[in-house]
């Protein structure tokens, strides 16, 4: 294993530099609307990815009307950073507008940016001026000054120097620590031969990478939530309490349940309301194999928001049984995207936890997506046997080294873990994965370690 990887390294902040051009690229003229004192409007459009203007400028001491459109295909929020504190729009959708109002602001430079992890590496980043009104523009620049003497940007254009920089810290960051690490084992209690597993979804504050939090939806406090593992023939119990502000309700994908267990409201049972609980119960009656659990309650939300976990019907001989290998190291990812970024296992690089194996072990990924969209896999430097899809064993396992995982898909693949190093594993859409300042979001790696 590398030096980088032993070394849980403090992250380098990757500075980005916000520019104040001198001449254009301004927003509207501040004081084109409203009476002295009264609000100034100002327009932004977003796309993907970046924000139209990149400067906006406004007087100090007067709200500030901005409008805002996505004219991008990807969903986007704006977002200025007071100082004092972050305002920014609900997520709009693609062709979605809003009108973000802030407070009076004194005189200085201000950050403007989409806060979707990721998204603000890639480009969405820039700076509203605010200046005294009528005095000469005072605000200072911090781009980077040329042999001219003249001040350039570094946004929408990166300097060589700073891809380079913002590459490295990344890489030398990985794997960053952050609050609260996901799919952890949960232990059930047995009462009269029944397992029975708690599970509590919460609304969180989550840290997807090094000093960026979210607001994400988690059981028992971890994002994805915790890991249930049952044997075929268990009986279970899962009681779901319900401690967020909005009802929700839980649904096993995949799993064989009686009707009145599916986890549907108002088909199959009631919402469980804030406060409230429900009890699931059922008897294991599926081929061993990897499932998954998720709420069914405004799920483009909850779901989005990641409150879902693994559920694994194991092998009574474990899955070295199942896939006639010894299997050294066992490992689920899942993948996310929407709201809250780019992640697997509800972080994004350079915060995503790298598999570690021994060279000749063999490792198992449970892959799962429970994000919106389609993500597919990538490992370098090897070849993996896909060896079951949706819980199935597959009768013809193939070979593969991109996998594309659908929402609501889940694959078991094996990796033979042959030649030592640290193997890049990521999404390879790109824009999932990697911007001018380096890798984020989708990425982790193999790392084997020499025997
Ligand atoms: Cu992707």
């Amino acid at each position: 294993m590398s030096r980088r990887l032993r070394t849980l390294a403090v992250p380098a902040v990757v500075a980005l530099a916000l520019v104040a051009c001198t001449d254009g690229g301004g927003g509207p003229a501040p004081a084109a609307a409203g009476a002295a004192g009264g609000p100034v409007e100002l327009a932004v459009s977003l796309t993907d990815f970046a924000l139209s203007p990149d400067r906006l400028t406004a007087p100090a001491g007067r709200e500030i009307r901005i409008a805002v459109s996505n004219d991008g295909q990807a969903p986007h929020v704006f977002a200025v950073d007071t100082g004092s504190g972050v305002l920014e729009t609900p997520q709009l959708e693609a062709g979605r507008t809003a009108t973000l109002v802030v407070p009076a602001l004194e005189d200085g430079e201000y950050r403007i940016f989409c806060p979707i992890p990721g998204h603000e590496d890639l480009g969405m980043v820039g700076s509203l001026v605010v200046s005294t009104e009528g005095a000469p523009e005072t605000a200072t620049t911090t781009g980077a000054t040329g042999a001219d003497g003249m001040q350039h940007p570094t946004t929408g254009a990166v300097s060589v120097q700073d891809m380079l920089a913002g590459h490295e810290a990344g890489v030398e960051a990985f794997p960053a620590e952050t609050e609260g690490l996901g799919d952890r084992p949960l232990e059930p209690r047995i009462e009269g031969g029944v397992k029975v597993f708690e599970l509590t979804a919460q609304e969180l504050r989550w840290e997807t990478e090094p000093g960026v939090f979210v607001d994400a939806m988690g059981y028992n406090g971890q994002v994805p939530g915790p890991e249930i593992r049952v044997h075929p023939g268990d009986r279970v119990r899962i009681v779901v309490r319900n401690e967020m502000r909005q009802p929700t309700t839980l649904h096993l994908h995949g799993v064989t349940v009686p009707n009145d267990m599916d986890g549907v409201p108002y088909v199959t049972q009631d919402p469980i309301m804030p406060g409230g609980f429900f009890t699931y119960e059922f008897r294991v009656v599926d081929p061993p194999g990897f499932y998954v659990y998720h709420s069914h309650f405004n799920s483009t939300e909850q779901v989005g928001k990641r409150l879902y976990g693994a559920f694994l019907v194991e092998p009574r001989a474990a899955f070295s049984r199942l896939y006639g290998e010894r299997i050294e190291v066992e490992t689920t990812m899942f993948l996310g995207d929407g709201p809250t970024g780019y992640v697997l296992n509800g972080k994004g690089f350079p915060a995503t936890q790298p598999i570690v194996a021994r060279q000749g072990d063999d490792v198992l990924i449970h892959l799962a997506n429970d994000g919106a969209q389609i993500h597919p896999m990538h490992l370098h430097g090897y070849h993996f046997e896909v060896v079951a899809e949706d819980g199935f064993v597959l009768d013809e396992p193939y070979m593969a080294d991109t996998l594309a995982v659908a929402p609501g898909q889940r694959f078991d693949i094996l990796v033979r873990a042959e030649y030592p190093g640290v193997w890049a594993f990521h999404c390879h859409i790109l824009p999932h994965v990697e911007g001018p300042h380096g890798m984020f979001g989708m990425v982790t790696a193999l790392a084997v370690e020499e025997r």
